[in-house]
């Protein structure tokens, strides 16, 4: 089993990145934004508890996204692997999955962070603010997800790169011209099946 992290701050890529990685590579997409909003848009309690941190730019507490991550690695016993898409997010989600990861005698294989100028990250989830219909489409709510992620997420990079995992990348390029770069690493662990 091969275990991948996608890394990097918001609106760097990893959800439209773990599009094609998932095609190429044929594993298990797990993205904790996407079962966020999924739990919103279906009224769960969950998903009311998530949506008050999301709307204002925060982080849902970690308790919340861990107990979602257990459920949903069960779900394919038999995956090639799972790329973990915009989780963990803190140092404290990063602990837990690696003790559940354990648990279930695998472990997280390797980390791409997704490098973007902040200008950039701005300029592209403001425009798919336009059609996305998310809560992060205005400067206000950016500006704050961008200081979540500094002082929050930012750490976790140190704690892989301290386990020898982080390989950083350049995501200011193309989607394609990115994926060939994220590939690059990827291929060292695990051939293409498409
Ligand atoms: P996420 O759903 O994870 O999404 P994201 O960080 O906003 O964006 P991503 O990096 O996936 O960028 P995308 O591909 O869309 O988080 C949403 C919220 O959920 C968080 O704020 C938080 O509240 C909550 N949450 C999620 N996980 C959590 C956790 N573990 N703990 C606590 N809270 C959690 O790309 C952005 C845009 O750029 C798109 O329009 C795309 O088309 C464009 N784009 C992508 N690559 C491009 C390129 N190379 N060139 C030009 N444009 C590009």
């Amino acid at each position: 089993m091969f275990n991948l992290v996608l890394f990097g701050p918001p609106g760097s890529g990893k959800g439209t990145q773990s599009e094609n990685i998932v095609s190429t590579y044929n594993l298990q997409h797990i993205s904790t934004g996407d079962l966020l909003r999924d739990e919103v848009s279906r009224h769960t309690p969950l998903g009311s508890e998530a949506k008050k941190y999301m709307d204002q730019g925060m982080l849902v507490p970690d308790e919340v996204v861990i107990g979602m991550i257990s459920g949903k690695i069960d779900e394919h016993p038999d995956a090639r692997g799972f790329i973990f898409d915009g989780f963990p997010r803190t140092r404290h989600q990063a602990e837990a999955l690696d003790k559940l990861l354990e648990f279930k005698n695998t472990k997280i294989d390797l980390v791409l962070s997704l490098e973007i100028p902040e200008a950039e990250l701005t300029k592209r989830l403001l425009g798919r603010g336009e059609t996305s219909g998310r809560s992060d489409d205005n400067e206000e709510v950016i500006k704050k997800r961008i200081k979540e992620y500094h002082s929050k997420t930012q750490p976790v990079a140190g704690y892989y790169n301290d386990h020898g995992k982080l390989e950083n990348v350049k995501g200011d390029h193309s989607i394609a011209d990115t994926f060939k770069l994220l590939s690059k690493h990827i291929n060292k662990y695990l051939l293409p099946v498409n």
